[in-house]
């Protein structure tokens, strides 16, 4: 009678704990049946791109989708973003989102979530680290931005005007930063054109603002090219100019390259305040939460998933493309 009685409480327990393993990958869930995923942000209001992609995430993994998602925003510190995550392994959390404010300095606490048993998917920017440390890379090619940016310019500048370019760089070490400014520099060589001054705006409107003020005291009307690295930067640049009394834009004045090609900018294309808007994606939330759900059941995403982008320009867009845009 005892004999039966232990074996009955010894089958209670093991079907109770089976009971609260997910149903997918036999881990328990830590939310009650929500996977919950620690979601390491940038700064959310970094930018009109970020806040779009910060919305993209939560509305994608959101709880009606399934997801327990808690974000921290590093405000742009690359050594609070690494101990957000660690705070995140600390809670056991079931995934690891990451946008790098830095490509460095992410070793130790990516093997640490290895080590946890934690998958780690890289969104938006790319990492120095060793791609056996996360899962998948989703993001843009920021390189190739630069490419469509730097080919435009290539138009603008063969028919005899030069090319004497001011740079606003992104947030110096991130790898949107790192790529749009290499392709700049790859082209700045091939072409013979000149570099008159190269500086982060940290991608603020004011800091590039007051940048391009003190550039327009120092070079003038010698500046033929702003290449600001997102939008927000090239908007800066534009007020500088015009309260100088300058020309931005159009055929003739300064030319405007610009990058992600956020709705109200892409309404200054439209005015010719922009002369090259380079697309770069923020919507990545559906994206990830795909990625998610793949592993969720037993898959493996691919190692690096790139994002569909294009460029508009001051003489070829229309409203009926900005009405249509999502973001
Ligand atoms: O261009 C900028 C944002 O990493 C692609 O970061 C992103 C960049 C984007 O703040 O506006």
């Amino acid at each position: 009678m005892k004999k039966l009685f232990v074996l009955l409480l010894v089958a209670i327990v093991t079907l109770g704990l089976v009971a609260c393993e997910s149903p997918t990958t036999g881990t328990p869930s830590k939310s009650g049946g929500l996977i919950t995923v620690g979601f390491a942000q940038c700064k959310a209001d970094e930018s009109d791109w970020r806040k779009a992609n910060t919305n993209s995430v939560q509305q994608a993994l959101s709880k009606e989708n399934g997801f327990d998602l808690i974000l921290a925003d590093s405000n742009n510190d690359a050594a609070k973003q690494v101990s957000d995550v660690q705070g995140f392994i600390d809670q056991e959390v079931d995934y690891i989102i990451i946008a790098a404010v830095n490509v460095d300095g992410w070793d130790t606490v990516l093997k640490n979530a290895k080590d946890a048993g934690i998958p780690v998917i890289l969104m938006d920017r790319t990492i120095n680290a060793s791609d056996e440390l996360y899962e998948c890379w989703l993001g843009s090619d920021f390189y190739g931005e630069g490419v469509k940016a730097t080919e435009w310019m290539k138009k603008r500048f063969s028919g005899g005007t030069p090319a004497n370019i001011v740079h606003l760089q992104g947030q110096l070490g991130a790898s949107a930063q790192v790529g749009r400014t290499e392709a700049l520099e790859d082209a700045i060589t091939a072409n013979g054109w000149t570099l008159l001054a190269q500086q982060t705006g940290d991608w603020s409107t004011d800091t590039a603002k007051e940048i391009m003020s003190s550039w327009i005291q120092q070079f003038g009307s010698d500046i033929t090219c702003v290449y600001a690295e997102n939008d927000n930067m090239a908007d800066g640049a534009i007020q500088a100019l015009e309260e100088a009394g300058m020309k931005a834009g159009g055929d003739d004045g300064v030319a405007i390259i610009s990058f992600d090609a956020n709705r109200a900018y892409l309404q200054m294309t439209l005015e010719g305040k922009i002369n090259c808007n380079v697309e770069c994606n923020p919507l990545h939330g559906p994206k990830v939460a795909e990625i998610i759900k793949t592993m969720e059941s037993g898959g493996k995403p691919s190692k690096t998933e790139t994002v569909e982008e294009s460029a508009f320009f001051y003489d070829t867009i229309t409203q009926e493309i900005i009405d249509a845009r999502q973001y």
